[in-house]
């Protein structure tokens, strides 16, 4: 490494803030980051000498690693994680906001010296292609290779973005440590982290804007660009400058007749958004592309259309469950050049996981290193073990994926894991209802995300762990939509719910490839064509609305499946109205949905 890792830039404000953090945190060393393939290249077998990497077998999974987090460190913390707006009205009833002078001087405690005996890495990265015209550079110092290598696979980063910079460009600072200094002579660990929980600290300065996260090496809570940069910060951002920044997937669909529809959706972490992104359909002459599997920065173009473009570069997808039969297409683009985290580690040197579609191997080293065998009694990844992999790699990966313009979406799609009631699909009337449905939709909880597991969470716009700012403004910035563009060029909006479950607790929709007879009827109603009733929550397909050829199934499922149950609904009604009281002062054409919603079921009923 002694040739890598020297400054390259005349960007003196950024030089002066590298100085500024490394004076505080007193690290050994500097290393800046040119995201070459050698500089990842020594970094993993920097990290392979550490412990912190177990290379894969070359023949199995060429360029491969394995990491193990601490069993303190699996998963994001939202309980921990912060919006310092400057005044707490600013960051709205759903976030966890902190005075941001009084944040500071906590950090500024905090990050003493707490990169001793560590390399800092400085990680230039920008988000969204670099001409793009919504694309943002960040600065992340941090004290992790593991970060460093994995914001290559999930960031544009390196010299590239030194030199979009210049001498005075732009750049948003995020700084992370693990927040585990090392002192003389103390041997390391192969995942340092602050164990206890409440001395990590995931946080957002929106004003700034900046990002501080101390104490976690893992994910969404140390790959700044990702969660914390791309949805809380961006979603400020776009506030201020009039676009989104959205949790959602971005996917093309091409008809048999060669016409490309572009959809955006938003689902709650852990309801399968990777997999409809790179789904590969059952309807024969349809074809999916994937243009990104979690967030989507969306704009209003010179034509009036919302463009959608995804900000990131790799896939950080949730390995149990990823299997041949759920999602063919990330299993081959984990193939090669892959970090896996926290998952199984066979005999011969590959992975493996739960639901993972293959026979487990008779013994293998599970996530937290131990001896592990299929009938031990304890599951052998860990449910948020994560796959780190290039999106290039998707077989099925849109030739528009890196378009700078992005893609011009056709329809918007919410949904979440809903076992009862919710139908599954239904198109909104208008843009405002759409809007509605976006601010009511929920999803039965799964280890993703922190709390118990089935029950239902609300999550306004799939955004409640990733706004940067209240969720009332936000609903209005969506709302004003109209104002800014001819109301006839937006995207139509429809809610999705793969999960429904019969009384005896049997899915009662295939899912998966057959997802592709729901996205039919989607573009359908685009082109005006497909065939629709209008039910009092919505336009539901008609009762041949579907196209189910080839599909065996029983006609008592698609009556469930496309019917509206009143009494659910009003019960929903009921729990929506419980929701908004808690969400402040909403604006008035969203109380008007829904009251028209509830006048609607009280005339059905
Ligand atoms: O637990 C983490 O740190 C990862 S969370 C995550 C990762 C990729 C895509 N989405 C999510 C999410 O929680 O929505
Ligand atoms: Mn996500």
């Amino acid at each position: 490494m002694s040739q890598l890792g020297t400054c390259k830039t005349s960007h003196q404000r950024l030089i002066a803030w590298v100085d500024e953090i490394a004076q505080l945190c007193q690290p050994s060393g500097v290393h800046w980051c040119d995201g070459s393939q050698e500089e990842y290249d020594a970094l993993c077998e920097l990290m392979v000498k550490a412990g912190t990497f177990t290379k894969l077998d070359d023949a199995k999974r060429p360029g491969s690693y394995l990491a193990r987090s601490h069993p303190s460190d699996v998963a994001r913390v939202e309980d921990r994680t912060f919006i310092c707006s400057k005044t707490k009205e600013e960051a709205g009833p759903t976030n966890n906001w902190a005075d941001p002078a009084e944040m500071h001087a906590t950090l500024k405690d905090l990050y003493k010296g707490c990169m001793a005996g560590r390399t800092l890495y400085v990680i230039p990265f920008a988000m969204g292609p670099l001409e793009s015209p919504l694309c943002k550079v960040g600065i992340e110092i941090t004290d992790s290779p593991y970060v460093v290598a994995n914001m290559r696979i999930m960031t544009r980063m390196g010299q590239a973005v030194i030199e979009k910079l210049g001498t005075d460009g732009a750049f948003i600072p995020c700084v992370h440590s693990v927040g585990a200094p090392l002192q003389p002579g103390q041997a390391d660990v192969p995942w340092p982290c602050e164990p206890e929980p409440k001395n990590k600290y995931i946080v957002h300065f929106p004003e700034e804007p900046s990002i501080w996260s101390y104490g976690s090496g893992y994910g969404g809570n140390a790959l700044l660009g990702k969660k914390c940069l791309a949805l809380r910060i961006a979603s400020t951002v776009a506030k201020r400058e009039g676009w989104l920044a959205e949790h959602m997937l971005i996917l093309a669909l091409t008809s048999p007749e060669n016409k490309t529809y572009y959809i955006a959706a938003a689902f709650p972490s852990a309801c399968g958004k990777t997999n409809l992104a790179m789904m590969r359909p059952t309807l024969p002459g349809w074809t999916v592309r994937c243009l990104g599997d979690d967030i989507a920065w969306i704009r209003i173009a010179e034509d009036g259309r919302l463009y959608a473009m995804n900000p990131e570069t790799g896939f950080f997808g949730v390995a149990p469950g990823t299997s041949e039969q759920s999602n063919p297409n990330a299993m081959a683009s984990v193939r090669a050049n892959t970090i896996f985290t926290n998952v199984v580690l066979t005999p011969d040197g590959d992975i493996w996981w739960e639901d993972m579609g293959v026979p487990a191997p008779a013994s293998g080293i599970d996530w937290q290193g131990n001896e592990w065998t299929p009938d031990c009694g304890r599951k052998g990844a860990h449910p948020n073990a994560r796959f780190t992999a290039p999106a290039a790699q998707c077989p099925v990966i849109d030739p528009l994926w890196e378009s700078p313009e992005g893609v011009p979406l056709s329809a918007i799609l919410f949904g979440g894991r809903r076992q009862t009631t919710i139908p599954l699909v239904n198109e909104a009337f208008d843009w405002e209802h759409g809007v509605f449905m976006g601010s009511s939709a929920g999803s039965e909880t799964t280890a993703a995300a922190l709390g118990k597991a089935g029950v239902l969470r609300r999550d306004p716009f799939a955004m409640l762990p990733f706004l940067g700012y209240s969720v009332v403004e936000y609903l209005k910035h969506w709302l004003a939509l109209p104002e800014k563009t001819d109301r006839s060029k937006l995207p139509k909006v429809f809610f999705v719910n793969w999960f429904r479950k019969s009384d005896d607790g049997k899915w009662l929709w295939p899912g998966y490839g057959d997802n592709s007879r729901v996205l039919k009827w989607i573009c359908e109603r685009v082109e005006g064509s497909g065939k629709a009733v209008e039910s009092p929550i919505g336009f539901l397909p008609a009762p041949d609305g579907l196209d189910l050829g080839g599909l065996d199934l029983p006609q008592g499922n698609l009556d469930q499946l496309l019917s509206v149950d009143i009494e659910g609904w009003k019960k929903e009604v009921h729990d929506i109205v419980t929701y908004y009281e808690k969400l402040g002062d909403l604006p008035a054409s969203l109380k008007a949905k829904l009251a028209d919603l509830e006048d609607r079921l009280a005339k059905a009923s």
